[in-house]
């Protein structure tokens, strides 16, 4: 047996080790879903909306070992601060690690209520105005910005497109007053011509 391919075998080994142990951490999504009302599932932090264990893309039985690698690469991110890029994650779940760290995520397995807090509300992934650690709570997905509360989306936008908004009120209030004064001008040419005309017939 080649090296690389007992390399590979023993980081497939390593791994379905700790799957027994933690199989995609559903605290943080059933938390999420019991404060949202929400239907969300492991596509939350995951690649694959089923969690990591299977063989579809995103899987853990479908990686190859550079994939294997990236994946162990991750899950040795104990303390925060390390770009990881877990071929199981998506970018929010990767973020989570770079972050916090594994350890403390390990830790707030009992009391995923304090992710956002442990997160911060700055980062927006997806940069549809609403945070990350906010999406978490409003159970939708922080790397979609067509996924979020309807609401928040709409308040965001404004909030992103205040100055367009702005332009287009003032555009269309100079055009209206623009219109306004041409009608004026009109009527009074009008009247002037009238009235000249008048003065005319008077004297003829
Ligand atoms: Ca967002």
């Amino acid at each position: 047996m080649k090296k690389s391919q007992f390399i590979y075998i023993f980081l497939l080994l390593l791994v379905y080790s700790f799957e027994l142990n933690a199989y995609a951490y559903p605290e943080f999504y059933e938390y999420s879903r019991k404060v949202s009302g929400r239907n969300t599932n492991c596509a939350l932090c995951h690649t694959h909306g089923d969690g990591p264990e299977g063989f579809e893309e995103g899987q853990i039985k479908s990686l190859n070992k550079a994939e294997m690698e990236r994946l162990m690469r991750a899950r040795s991110a104990f303390q925060p601060g390390i770009k990881v890029k877990s071929p199981i994650l998506n970018a929010f779940g990767n973020h989570i690690i770079y972050k916090i760290g594994k350890k403390k995520f390990l830790e707030l397995k009992s009391h995923p209520e304090n992710l956002p807090k442990e997160l911060g509300f700055k980062s927006d992934l997806d940069r549809d105005g609403i945070p990350d650690a906010q999406e978490y709570l409003d159970g939708t997905l922080a790397i979609s910005k067509e996924d979020g509360d309807p609401k928040k989306l709409f308040i965001a936008n404004i909030r992103i497109n205040i100055k367009h908004i702005i332009l287009a009120i003032l555009s269309v209030s100079l055009m209206f007053f623009g219109f306004v004064a041409l009608l004026k001008g009109i009527h009074l040419k009008t009247k002037l011509n009238n009235s000249n005309g008048g003065d005319k017939n008077e004297k003829i």
